[in-house]
């Protein structure tokens, strides 16, 4: 069974999925390996690796020490370029930022990632990314120079949500940005979840377990939550978070 494929069936099992993003950038090197354990042990369905803009030279290691101290699905999460690949993942989110203009990543950073992907053997999940306006700007929006969706116009989410559907792509990444001000909004998930079939996978500056359950009630099948666990390192809010999103068990 492929990656996205067990995280589908983790997904619909509980209720929806929660995927923990650490970001090797804000966190101790030292600490990484321990926070991935503790967000596995409280819950987590797999491991989101990487960030939108980082300064880390060392990403293959240190995918490589988290993927041998895990037994969950580490998946990179990839910034604008293809710095952010390592063999040793189970699966990359194969992002195409269809919300922006951006050519070079819309298609141009695909095309010189895909020949190292099947070289490597990862599973590449492919992935309509729509970055949404969080309030202020985000390094996610700032590195792709690209405008979000308006925050208040779900339609325009819905249509790039179909077209990322009808272009075959698994899943739709609806984002207001690492340590957004605002999250996305529940009734655009909810539109989003009404309108197309595919799998939206929720995140950006969810702060509470309830934040997360609401975006699960909304129609998200996975969240992502990266700040807050960082900031927290405590794994009874690692739980809660696991809790609220497993919300059917
Ligand atoms: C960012 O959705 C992720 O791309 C996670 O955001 O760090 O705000 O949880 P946070």
């Amino acid at each position: 069974m492929s990656t996205f494929d067990g995280l589908l069936k983790e997904s619909q099992a509980k209720g929806a999925g929660f995927l923990s993003l650490l970001d090797p950038d804000r966190l101790d090197k030292e600490d990484l390996v321990g926070t991935a354990l503790m967000c596995q042990e409280q819950g987590a369905d797999a491991i989101l690796f990487g960030g939108s803009f980082l300064l880390c030279t060392d990403f293959d290691r240190l995918v490589r020490e988290v993927k041998h101290a895990v037994e969950i699905p580490v998946v990179i999460f990839p910034g604008p370029d293809t710095n952010q690949i390592s063999a040793a993942a189970d699966a990359i989110l194969f992002l195409s930022m269809i919300s922006g203009r951006n050519p070079d990543l819309l298609i141009g950073q695909q095309v010189k990632a895909a020949p190292i992907l099947k070289a490597y053997g990862l599973e590449a999940i492919s992935t309509g990314y729509i970055l949404v306006d969080s309030g202020r700007q985000t390094t996610a929006e700032y590195i792709s120079n690209t405008k979000p969706v308006p925050r208040n116009k779900p339609d325009i989410a819905m249509a790039h949500a179909l077209a990322a559907e009808y272009l075959g792509m698994q899943c739709v990444y609806l984002d207001a940005g690492s340590g957004a001000e605002q999250m996305v909004p529940v009734d655009m998930i909810a539109a989003v979840a009404d309108y197309v079939s595919i799998p939206i996978i929720a995140g950006g500056g969810i702060r509470s377990p309830q934040d997360a359950r609401d975006r699960v009630e909304a129609g998200a099948s996975f969240v992502v939550v990266g700040t807050m666990l960082e900031a927290h390192k405590d794994a009874s809010v690692v739980g809660e978070f696991a809790d609220a999103i497993h919300h059917s068990v």
